[in-house]
């Protein structure tokens, strides 16, 4: 099955007992038994929801992979990952990379006596420099959050099948529409389903998608005992967005690539951060392992100020300044103060993220407005 029809039909049945195309919506939380132990497959719902059972198998079938799980936000499937480490285990991660991420590892598994490094991944071999004995994930954004880097998955995923450590990457930028990270190498996909699986801007989810058994069986346990699940009703929004994620994530890319070039060519606009720009320093390994290049853009204006920053933010009109992305409706964001706030000012400065860079999440209106609007907003 192509891309496409799996995010229709991938891994779905009609519903067994009366025939509905689209899952029913069990908002339930117990089964009943006939007998202690007498049921017909599902318990409680933190540990299975048919509803919820159903979009796991649509994960899983489009990044092909062989199981999916939903969790209650993306920060809630990363937090299930980290549970798979112990104290004085250590972590290599990108060092742009979403605020709140960040914060999960510093802030909560830290204390925990879990390492991270934070650290450019732009080249495998310099994230070879830091492996030692205990070093158990490596974990990668890419497109990072907000700068827009591009990291090779592949290049990575030799490094850690060498030294026998998991590899998990946040596919949430790209979507599995533009990149399958387990077909590079991968061991763990992960989405702030939230975003673009949504589409919607309705929703709030996370999602990993395995191939290994054993992987997937310890990740279950977890998702049980830690109990952070979604429910039913968000996995059928969830699973109704993913079945138009195509056809949205081709408009997001064809207004991104408009909304770049019109960037680009600004008087006002200094620098414009997006992959696919021939001169954006991994535009040969975006090309090499995306089938295109995505609707979210950051940028900084001509003398790097503050306050045009955020003059340009509350100008616009199409564009709502709003955390999040991945929407139908284009938002703008200003990182230093929003999603990467609580990324110390010399830590996220240092990947670029300074107080005038705005990020947008180009949605799928007509093209023409949202230049007209930016036009109007920079002046
Ligand atoms: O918000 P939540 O569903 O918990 O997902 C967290 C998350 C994880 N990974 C990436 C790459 C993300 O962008 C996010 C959430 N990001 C935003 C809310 C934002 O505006 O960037």
């Amino acid at each position: 099955m192509k891309f496409n029809t799996k995010t229709i039909h991938g891994g779905q049945e009609h519903d067994p007992a009366y025939g509905a195309v689209m899952p029913p919506i069990y908002q339930t939380s117990t089964y009943a038994q006939s007998t202690p132990g007498g049921h017909k497959g599902f318990e409680y719902s933190r540990t299975h929801n048919p509803t919820r059972k159903a979009l796991e198998n649509a994960f899983a079938s489009i990044e092909n992979g062989k199981h999916g799980l939903a969790f209650a936000s993306g920060l809630a499937a990363i937090d299930a990952i980290i549970k798979l480490l112990k104290p004085g285990d250590e972590v290599i991660s990108t060092n742009d990379l979403y605020g709140g991420t960040y914060r999960l590892f510093t802030k909560v598994f830290e204390g925990f006596g879990v390492k991270f490094h934070f650290i450019g991944m732009e080249n495998a071999d310099k994230v070879e420099e830091y492996v030692n004995e205990n070093t158990k994930l490596i974990w990668a954004e890419t497109p990072t959050n907000p700068m827009m880097n591009i990291i090779d998955i592949k290049a990575l995923a030799q490094v850690a099948k060498k030294h026998n450590i998991l590899l998990g990457v946040d596919n949430t930028f790209a979507t599995p529409y533009l990149q399958q990270p387990l077909d590079l190498g991968a061991d763990i996909v992960m989405h702030s389903a939230t975003k673009y699986l949504g589409g919607h801007s309705d929703v709030v989810m996370g999602a990993l998608v395995v191939k290994d058994d054993a992987l997937a069986e310890q990740l279950y346990f977890i998702q049980n005992a830690s109990g952070a699940v979604c429910g039913p009703q968000d996995s059928f929004l969830v699973l109704r967005g993913i079945k138009t994620l195509h056809v949205r994530m081709q408009r997001h890319c064809e207004n991104g690539k408009k909304v770049a070039e019109y960037l680009a060519n600004h008087p006002k606009i200094e620098k414009v951060y997006w992959p696919g720009f021939e001169s954006h320093p991994n535009h040969e390994v975006a090309k090499e392992q995306m089938r295109d290049f995505g609707g979210m853009i950051s940028f900084v204006t001509k003398g790097n100020d503050y306050n045009e920053a955020i003059r340009i933010v509350e100008n616009m009109k199409i564009f709502t300044l709003a955390e999040s992305l991945g929407g139908v409706e284009s938002l703008s964001g200003h990182p230093a103060s929003m999603t990467h706030a609580s990324i110390p000012k010399e830590e996220r400065e240092k990947t670029g993220v300074v107080d005038a860079l705005i990020r947008l999440s180009v949605g799928i209106e007509d093209a023409d407005d949202l230049i007209a609007d930016l036009e109007q907003a920079i002046g």
